[in-house]
């Protein structure tokens, strides 16, 4: 071990305890408006943002503009012949917070048909990227190569009022949107597929061009528009929200957020948990020769998980207490079109097995599933079996409600986000250890 690395050791196991003791016997000590268990556990539940794009009750779960997801689905026009809404009903939707018509439907449609074009540096970027790069990063780096179109930054080089700035953002968010599903999809068939691209179809709807550059017939087609509607929103402290937020706050451009929240959405505790649960399911199966396990069996697997000190992905929330809407909406999903598909059956029982583990453990203080828990198997069944691409979908329906809150915080003027931090010694201070 390097010097250096030896004295940071020394230094992280000296300071541990210090952390410990304050959260665990000064918690509850205020700090100003807040306790120290909030200065140091991650913000939990401190009420410092603001959004009226979606609000997330941890008993209801969330509402998009006032609509929970029943009351978002049965609303929203319907893409013809098909169960589910448009996508760009929902981009109208969460921008003004109306209910949209056929005909805003189909204005929102061509938008981002006329946006739709994706610049050819980001295809031969994409192929410049070892083949092996996580599809996360892949996107990422896809989206922020794109900040030299920024319309924010000319308008901001040229003077633009900040009265005005939501207006170039907004453009900004347009033209990005409109070109994510045709880079997801390239990334899918140029990883997956053996580099065989299908070009765009632009008389599609979003969800439906999507599914077409995929290379999924139908029903996939239902299942992104789900799928994007869905993971759009859920307030404005998740990680990724927040993030996109954050780094909108200095004023940098939406290509920068963008990207960012594609960052923060890629970790395990976050977006990337839908990669973890079915790569833990593949794990149970594999030791399981493929055969459905017992519960007892299954009970087994979460506890050897648990014990070995990994979290069990798909259950528990930060915010959340009870099991996610957008879990019960993708489980009646299965429920309708893959009732008998085995991973659906191993997913449907850990809904069982997994709470009452979680609670008899009495740490989680919410053992239900989330959204991420049922997610990969619609996927899997439908041949995406490649499941760290499933993040990339979640991060193409979340820039819906990322983005649309950009534009908010542009036209309401919000500013740079700055909140105070405080050393160690200052909290052990205030909570009165010597
Ligand atoms: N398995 C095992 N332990 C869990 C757990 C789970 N599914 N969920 C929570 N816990 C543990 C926490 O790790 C924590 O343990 P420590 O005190 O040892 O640190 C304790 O229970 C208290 O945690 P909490 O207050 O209930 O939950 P947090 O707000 O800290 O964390 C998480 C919320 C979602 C990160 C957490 O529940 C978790 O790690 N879940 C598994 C990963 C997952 O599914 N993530 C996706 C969440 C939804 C989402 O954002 N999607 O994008």
């Amino acid at each position: 071990m390097s010097k250096l690395k030896a004295k940071l050791h020394e230094k992280i196991e000296g300071w541990r305890p210090r952390t410990t003791k304050l959260l665990k016997e000064h918690g509850d000590v205020k700090v100003g408006e807040v306790t120290i268990s909030q200065v140091i556990g991650g913000m939990r539940g401190v009420k410092c943002l603001t959004t009226d794009i979606s609000y997330l009750d941890p008993f209801e779960g969330i509402r998009f503009r006032g609509y929970t997801i029943p009351e978002t689905l049965e609303r929203l026009p319907k893409v013809p012949g098909c169960e589910m809404p448009y996508v760009e009903g929902h981009v109208y939707l969460l921008l003004t917070g109306e209910i949209p018509t056929e005909e805003d439907v189909a204005d929102v449609a061509e938008e981002f048909r006329k946006r739709r074009k994706v610049p050819q540096y980001v295809f031969d970027l994409l192929r410049a990227l070892p083949r092996d790069t996580h599809p996360m990063t892949m996107f990422s780096a896809a989206v922020v190569a794109m900040q030299r179109e920024s319309e924010f930054v000319k308008a901001y080089n040229a003077g633009v009022s900040k009265m005005d700035y939501w207006e170039p953002t907004y453009e900004d968010m347009l033209n990005l949107l409109a070109k994510m599903p045709e880079i997801a999809a390239y990334i899918f068939r140029m990883k997956y597929r053996s580099d065989t691209i299908i070009p765009a179809d632009p008389d599609m709807d979003f969800g439906g061009n999507f599914a077409h550059m995929m290379g999924i017939p139908k029903p996939y087609d239902e299942v992104s528009r789900l799928y994007f509607i869905l993971h759009s929103d859920h307030e404005s402290g998740n990680v990724s929200a927040h993030t996109g937020h954050l780094i909108a706050s200095a004023l940098s451009d939406m290509y920068y957020s963008v990207s960012g929240l594609i960052n923060g959405l890629a970790g395990p505790l976050h977006g990337l948990a839908n990669q973890e649960v079915l790569r833990w399911i593949q794990g149970v199966m594999e030791r399981m020769g493929g055969k459905i396990p017992s519960e007892e069996e299954m009970k087994q697997f979460v506890w050897d998980t648990l014990n070995s000190g990994q979290v069990v992905p798909g259950f528990g929330h930060a915010v959340l207490r009870k099991t996610d809407p957008r879990y019960q909406a993708q489980r009646e999903y299965c429920l309708k079109y893959l009732p008998d598909d085995s991973i659906f059956k191993y997913v449907d029982l850990l809904y069982k097995v997994v709470p009452p583990i979680l609670q008899e453990l009495g740490k989680a203080k919410n053992p239900w599933p989330n959204v991420d828990a049922q997610s990969g198997v619609i996927q899997w069944y439908y041949g995406v079996k490649e499941y760290d691409f499933y993040t990339v979908l979640f991060a193409v329906g979340r820039t819906i409600g990322v983005a649309s809150n950009i534009v908010w915080d542009r036209a309401l003027g919000y500013p740079i986000e700055r909140p105070k931090s405080l050393t160690t010694a200052m909290l052990e201070e205030i909570a009165g250890i010597k």
